[in-house]
């Protein structure tokens, strides 16, 4: 038996990389219903060797008869939508931060938190978690179960796709006009310069001079995590590089923790790929983990700062493992546990 599956925001980096994943993994889909703006209405997207024509969200009177919808169309588009496909009879999956910290709606990563989309069914609305998030909590994990974790420091290094394809634009026009020795356009997508730059500034400045992003790392990690002790010190950067977000992750361990254990634990763990030979030349970069699904975790060691604790080196592709393919992989859950 197959599924009536809907994706909002069809035509975006995230709503194109949903089709692909849900042709890769073979998810079990009847019948596919696209919807974007209404300037992409009509437009035509390809699924499986068949072309789908991409319907305006706005212009649609009700969505009956739709079983799971990933959406990935921005906050605003999911607090007005996702309750109206919720309340026709889908399960939502939202990719957005508008529903990620409503204590009725499970935020999921499904390595680290699977039982938690049982409890979808008070909003229909289930929230996947930031990209930056859902790599970080898949390595710190086996870690967390084995040694306990009091606290994070990250800084991250987070490629242009995570601001949408324009951004992807902005970087490859401004790398081209420095190539020809043309001024450097403005920047209108990411708040400086990002060509042959690394900018500290991802989403909006808080009133603790955190950014939101650097702050969503925290808070969705305590939720996913079902743990408000920890704590997690973030630096969000955007560097130019196209897909994949990459982290230097410092953590406090509660109890001792060598590394050679927490290569084992982490080759064993689900999702995980250790690439850990840094003498040998072998550590994952941004370009090793575009296009993959999995979480790739190298450079291992003691950390001399935090004792008991360990630093690791994070890498995923941002569009895949820290969207499509997590949001993929819940309605996976769904259909397993039979919940749709
Ligand atoms: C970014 N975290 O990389 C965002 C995307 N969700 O900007």
């Amino acid at each position: 038996m197959g599924y009536r599956v809907a994706i909002v925001g069809a035509t975006g980096e995230v709503g194109r990389t949903f089709l692909k994943v849900l042709e890769e993994r073979n998810f079990p889909v009847d019948e596919l219903i696209l919807f974007a703006s209404e300037r992409s209405e009509g437009s035509k997207l390809t699924f499986k060797g068949e072309e789908h024509e991409v319907r305006a969200l706005n212009k649609q009177p009700n969505f009956k008869g739709i079983d799971i919808a990933l959406f990935s169309a921005g906050g605003s588009i999911s607090k007005e939508f996702a309750p109206k496909f919720a309340e026709d009879g889908a399960v939502v999956v939202d990719n957005s931060s508008a529903w990620r910290m409503d204590p009725d709606v499970p935020l999921v990563v499904p390595e680290v938190n699977p039982q938690d989309v049982h409890m979808f069914d008070k909003k229909r609305i289930i929230a996947n978690p930031n990209c930056s998030t859902i790599q970080m909590v898949v390595a710190l994990k086996p870690i967390y179960d084995e040694a306990g974790i009091n606290r994070v420091v990250v800084a991250t290094y987070q490629s242009v796709s995570g601001a949408g394809a324009k951004a992807i634009r902005e970087l490859e026009e401004q790398t081209r006009a420095w190539c020809e020795g043309r001024p450097i356009p403005e920047p209108k997508h990411i708040a400086k310069q990002i060509a042959f730059n690394a900018v500290p500034h991802i989403d909006v400045f808080m009133d603790s001079d955190y950014t939101k992003e650097e702050l969503k790392m925290l808070n969705e990690t305590r939720k996913i995590m079902h743990d408000d002790n920890i704590k997690v010190s973030a630096t969000a950067v955007r560097v130019p590089v196209f897909y994949s977000h990459s982290e230097a992750v410092h953590i406090e361990t509660k109890r001792a923790i060598s590394p050679e254990r927490a290569r084992e634990l982490l080759s064993r763990a689900p999702g995980v790929v250790v690439v850990d030979d840094p003498h040998g030349g072998a550590y994952p970069t941004a370009i090793d983990a575009a296009g993959r699904d999995e979480v790739f975790v190298g450079r291992v060691r003691e950390d001399i700062a935090f004792t008991p604790g360990l630093a690791m080196w994070v890498v995923a592709d941002n569009i895949r493992k820290g969207a499509a393919t997590n949001a993929v992989q819940i309605a996976e859950l769904l259909v397993k546990e039979g919940l749709v």
